[in-house]
């Protein structure tokens, strides 16, 4: 036995609702990419447009020109894929200073009321597994997940070969 860490692999979520995804959610626990960009206190709001356009913006804490500390406005755009929970996340700053990119954006699991899974692997390594990637914990609730959702949430980290590799993401009211 060995656990299938390919990133071809990995399972996401079956029969995604985006309108159920939209809204806004905490992030309660990172696994962060090489160059971290979002610190803490982030917080995205989904939106789902009346033609199934999936938008977002965020906010989060960062650190940029080396020691400048400020609340990151971030915006998104989502492209949909084949799979209906993996989606392209084409992102930029209401800032020109801020980090812009195109990342993957995988639903890996969600009730849509309480928790969800969030997964971007960004470079995936000669034998099929995640050389840098990234993944975000979310709940509804800024105060965590609730003690039900935390077993489901830890097998999922399991699953994606994440397990340890999270921090915690504090909301102290900074953005
Ligand atoms: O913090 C990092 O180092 C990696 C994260 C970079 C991408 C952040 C861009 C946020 C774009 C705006 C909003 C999106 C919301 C979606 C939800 C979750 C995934 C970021």
């Amino acid at each position: 036995w060995a656990q299938d860490c390919q990133v071809a692999n990995i399972q996401v979520m079956q029969n995604f609702d985006k309108t159920r995804y939209a809204g806004t959610w905490y992030a309660v626990a990172k696994k962060d990419p090489e160059g971290l960009f979002l610190l803490d206190n982030i917080v995205a709001q989904l939106h789902v447009a009346e033609d199934g356009t999936m938008t977002a913006t965020a906010k989060g804490r960062v650190i940029i020109l080396n020691n400048w500390e400020m609340c990151a406005d971030m915006l998104a755009t989502f492209e949909n894929t084949e799979d209906p929970a993996k989606f392209r996340m084409k992102y930029w700053g209401a800032a020109t200073y801020l980090q812009t990119g195109n990342d993957h954006h995988w639903v890996i699991d969600t009730d849509y009321d309480n928790y969800a899974v969030h997964y971007s692997c960004r470079v995936v390594d000669e034998d099929g597994t995640c050389l840098d990637g990234y993944s975000f914990i979310f709940s509804r609730h800024p105060g965590g997940l609730r003690t039900e959702d935390q077993p489901i949430v830890t097998q999922k980290k399991i699953d994606i070969c994440l397990l340890g590799k999270y921090r915690r993401v504090d909301h102290t009211g900074f953005c």
